[in-house]
């Protein structure tokens, strides 16, 4: 059968809740800060192609609705495949009206975060979809595809079953509408390119405030370490790739000790050479293992700290985790020769003005060699969100809903604080001569400084 499997249409302005033209490439709009393939449709793309179908992965960040219109009619295919998240889905409403006009006959099937925390109230929202899959959607698609192939009726709703645990299918990036090259990553994941983002676990297992992926995954999957291995290498044979960032926030290194030792000694011992970095949220690696990663080629690591107040950090990841072990960890990291990239954000429910700018000071006092600072971005079916619904604070009308707006107003601080409080960290923690020295002297190739220029731009 065929296939066509995409990300609705998305880019900065379209974030903001505006129609808009399309980004000409990932350096040319603020969410190029990072672009990155989408892993999901590309797993779920592996598995149809294993069974013999043709599949075309469309991504919606380099091609608006017409674009995306044409390759489909173009395509002419059997089954249009859709990930969804909340902040898009307008868009995706959009598109499957399109879609559906433009070939009466397709199956439309939606999957991903959206589906997941909205069940069959997105068949209510969009009548032209034949089923929606909620949870991991591979070993779905295979069946879905295979009843329409037999002629067969399909269901409306599939679950995947959250206990048996789905073969995992390398993303195939051959499979997507363009050059894996064009996508380039956040400032921080990276030291050389060409780049790629990895998993070491699959699904989630936590319920952070802000979050609703580890409500729909099923419970932390941990991948072994010759599964991962025989993914880099085949990153770095088929891409070249310098550079991988280990994306999850639950990775092996935090989850399974014994994984994490040996992915790191195979590393070592078939002289796999690349440079690589990973995200922590629970800050207990130990001295023993920090070495060991820093030896295997580990040069960066992304801490996911969020506040410097307390408070605030235990509503919104609510792993309770001290700062006083945070500091400790930080400590720890940088005696190890590895890199340090704080990760805050603004706008937790209940965080004042000035809580806010005790987390400036406090991501200062770090000494970290990189920080970025974000909104706090909520999904439907989080704490945030129940928390802000009962105090009137969301709106539920979900054709306006974006990512940056109109969906939610923080609570105590409003959206221009947020935004003022974002810029002025950024200010106060590169704009100092010793931050900027350690960056100057750690800029380990021409493509890192190209990307520090384009972002220090938008604050000169
Ligand atoms: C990597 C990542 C990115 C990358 C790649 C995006 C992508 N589309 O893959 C980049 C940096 C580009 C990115 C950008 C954005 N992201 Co993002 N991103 C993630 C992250 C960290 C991992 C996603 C991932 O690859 N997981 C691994 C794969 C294997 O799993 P998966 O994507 O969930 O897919 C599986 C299932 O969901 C399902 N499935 C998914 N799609 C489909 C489709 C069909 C048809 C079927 C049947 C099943 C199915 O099957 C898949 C395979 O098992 C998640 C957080 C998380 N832990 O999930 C946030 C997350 C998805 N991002 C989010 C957001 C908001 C954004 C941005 C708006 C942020 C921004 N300002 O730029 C944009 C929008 C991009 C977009 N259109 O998708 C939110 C979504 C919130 C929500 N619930 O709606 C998340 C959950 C982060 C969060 N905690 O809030 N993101
Ligand atoms: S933010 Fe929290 S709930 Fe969401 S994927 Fe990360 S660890 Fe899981």
């Amino acid at each position: 059968m065929k296939i066509v499997l995409l990300i609705p249409p998305w880019n900065y302005s379209i974030l903001k809740g505006n129609n808009s033209s399309r980004a000409k490439n990932a350096d040319s709009d603020v969410t190029s800060l990072g672009i990155l393939p989408p892993t999901g449709i590309l797993c779920i793309g592996s598995a149809l192609k294993a069974q013999g179908h043709f599949v075309n992965v469309i991504d919606g960040y380099f091609n608006g609705q017409d674009e995306i219109l044409k390759i489909i009619i173009k395509t002419n295919p059997d089954v249009v495949g859709i990930s969804t998240i909340s902040c898009l889905w307008n868009e995706t409403r959009k598109l499957c009206k399109a879609v559906k006009e433009a070939l009466p006959d397709v199956k439309i099937i939606l999957g991903g975060h959206h589906v997941n925390y909205a069940k069959g109230k997105s068949l209510e929202d969009i009548p032209e979809t034949a089923s929606i899959v909620i949870g991991q959607g591979e070993q779905t698609m295979i069946e879905i595809v295979k009843k329409l192939e037999n002629g067969e009726k399909i269901e409306k709703i599939y679950y995947a079953d959250p206990k048996k645990i789905p073969r995992y299918f390398e993303p195939d990036y051959e499979l997507l509408d363009g050059p894996v090259n064009r996508y380039i990553p956040n400032i921080g994941l990276f030291c050389q390119l060409p780049f790629i983002h990895m998993f070491t676990t699959i699904g989630c297992g936590r319920h952070c405030a802000f979050c609703n992926v580890g409500k729909s995954t099923a419970n932390l999957q941990i991948r072994n370490a010759p599964e991962i291995i025989n993914e880099i290498q085949n990153n770095i044979n088929k891409y070249n790739i310098k550079t991988i960032n280990f994306y999850d926030d639950s990775s092996i290194f935090e989850t399974n000790r014994n994984e994490a030792v040996k992915l790191c000694n195979e590393i070592i011992k078939q002289k796999i050479s690349f440079k690589w970095s990973i995200y922590l949220t629970n800050f207990q690696l130990d001295d023993e293992l920090l070495a060991l990663m820093r030896s295997a080629g580990c040069f960066r690591i992304h801490c996911a700290i969020e506040s410097g107040v307390q408070k605030n950090r235990d509503y919104i990841r609510g792993n309770h985790i001290s700062l006083s072990l945070i500091e400790d960890q930080i400590a720890r990291i940088k005696n190890s020769g590895i890199e340090t990239y704080g990760r805050f954000m603004f706008g937790i429910l209940n965080e004042s003005y000035e809580e806010g700018r005790q987390t400036i000071q406090y991501a200062r006092q770090l000494k970290l060699d990189y920080a970025s600072f974000i909104r706090c971005l909520l999904a439907p079916g989080t704490k945030m969100f129940e928390d802000l619904s009962k105090m009137g604070k969301i709106n539920k009308d979900i054709s306006k809903w974006n990512y940056y707006n109109d969906f939610y107003q923080p609570y105590p601080m409003n959206n221009a604080q947020v935004s003022k409080l974002i810029k002025q960290a950024y200010i106060n923690f590169y704009f100092k001569p010793s931050v900027l020295y350690n960056m100057v002297k750690k800029i380990h190739s021409l493509d890192e400084l190209k990307k520090i220029a384009v972002f220090a731009k938008r604050f000169i």
